[in-house]
């Protein structure tokens, strides 16, 4: 039996053509440019290069970056599936087996758009995998996910390139089949047209965006049925990391406690009560987690150029913060002297108005401005002056 492997004539659909096809590629060229851009701002943020001092205002900026990148994201998804199907029967174009030049390029071609779908699925299906805390997975997320952005974007651009001249004609010309140039476009009754399937993309895109956002925006709280987080929670913020997650249960609730600071052989052990009669300062600062939720809040407690001044510590130098949890990826994180001595960064004791719950990181937690979720510390234990 001879099996007959579809060709492009197989595919009838007059919704199909270079005209869609690129016009669903320029929004998802715009969504994966904005995901790359605002994703290095991201990776800089979490491990700044040496040469370069992330800023610390506006106070916002990661807030706005994060949200960005999660939500191109996520807009990416409806556009990338609707792409692809406006595509694949070009999978089945006969290669030129005789001619070996032109099959060279079609391999070439093949391989380089077989890498820009690879990496595009990976980059979308890790991302929001990782937005929702989900790692079926073994390697490690972050390396991972920037390593193959570079792969992704690299591909993309060769894409672009090579298809230019092909997306300049679908662009300028009629979207349509048209019977001849310049009548209207005519799909029979009940049939839909391309300028349908476009709008349908852009619907689905946008009910995704709006889906998502809430997690990020306040105002879309309510509509955002998918949001992983609703940007609510105790004390009118979400929690990431419970203290029973990370195991400081015990040792966040100890009379014992003691908040340690040390700089080289000066050291002081404050407890709460003396953070307490510390002079308090009040600020407003987001949470923005790498994930895409954020929320603003209210924060009080001590400024930690206040605390480090207890050591002589001087303010141009960097400081590590320990938590009491014991393991986990975020239990010891550097503060830059820049970070530290800012007026705006907080070892915080109460957030919106009421004494800082335990999950939100009492006795006491970091709060700076223009910093990742992850770098805000909770439940710290020793704030060290590195020479
Ligand atoms: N010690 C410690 N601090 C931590 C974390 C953690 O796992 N351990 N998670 C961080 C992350 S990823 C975020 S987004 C913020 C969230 O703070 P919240 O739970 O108070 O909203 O806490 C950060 N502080
Ligand atoms: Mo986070």
């Amino acid at each position: 039996m001879k099996i007959a492997l579809p060709g492009p004539d197989s595919f009838t659909s007059r919704l199909r053509g270079p005209e869609v096809a690129a016009r669903i590629g320029v929004w998802l060229g715009i969504c994966f440019g904005v995901a790359f851009v605002t994703g290095l701002i991201s990776h800089a943020a979490q491990d700044t290069p040496g040469w370069l001092t992330f800023p610390t205002r506006p106070v916002s900026l990661y807030r706005i970056t994060q949200g960005l990148h999660v939500t191109a994201g996520t807009a990416a998804v409806p556009l990338l599936l609707a792409k692809l199907w406006s595509v694949y029967p070009r999978l089945f174009d006969r290669l030129a087996l005789h001619e070996r030049r032109r099959l060279l390029l079609q391999l070439l071609e093949r391989g380089s758009i077989a890498l820009l779908v690879a990496a595009a699925i990976f980059q979308l299906a890790t991302g929001l995998a990782n937005s929702t805390q989900w790692y079926p997975w073994s390697f490690s997320f972050r390396s991972t996910h920037y390593a193959v952005a570079w792969v992704a974007i690299g591909s993309l651009l060769v894409h672009i390139a090579v298809k230019l001249p092909v997306i300049r004609d679908a662009l300028t010309g009629p979207l349509e089949n048209l019977p001849s140039p310049g009548t209207a476009p005519a799909p029979a009754d009940g049939q839909l047209s391309r300028r349908g399937f476009l709008r349908a993309t852009w619907l689905a895109t946008g009910v995704a965006v709006l889906a998502t956002a809430g997690a990020t925006v306040p105002a879309l709280r309510k509509v955002s049925i998918f949001a992983v987080r609703s940007g609510e929670g105790p004390q009118g913020v979400p929690i990431n990391r419970s203290a029973e997650a990370a195991g400081v249960t015990e040792s966040a609730a100890q009379p014992s406690y003691r908040l340690e600071i040390r700089n080289g052989k000066r050291r002081t052990l404050l407890t709460r009560a003396d953070l307490e009669a510390m002079s308090q300062t009040m600020v407003d600062l987001p949470i923005a987690c790498v994930e895409g939720w954020s929320a603003g809040a209210t924060w009080s407690g001590v400024r930690v150029r206040e605390l480090l001044a207890l050591v002589g510590a001087s303010t141009d130098a960097d400081v590590e913060v320990q938590s009491l949890e014991r393991s986990g990826a975020f239990s010891v994180t550097e503060l830059p002297s820049h970070f530290a001595s800012d007026d705006l960064t907080l070892l915080a004791l109460e957030l919106n108005g009421e004494r800082l719950s335990v999950d939100h990181g009492y006795p006491c937690r970091i709060i700076a401005p223009d910093r990742p979720g992850v770098l805000q510390t909770k439940w710290v234990s020793h704030l060290t002056v590195l020479s």
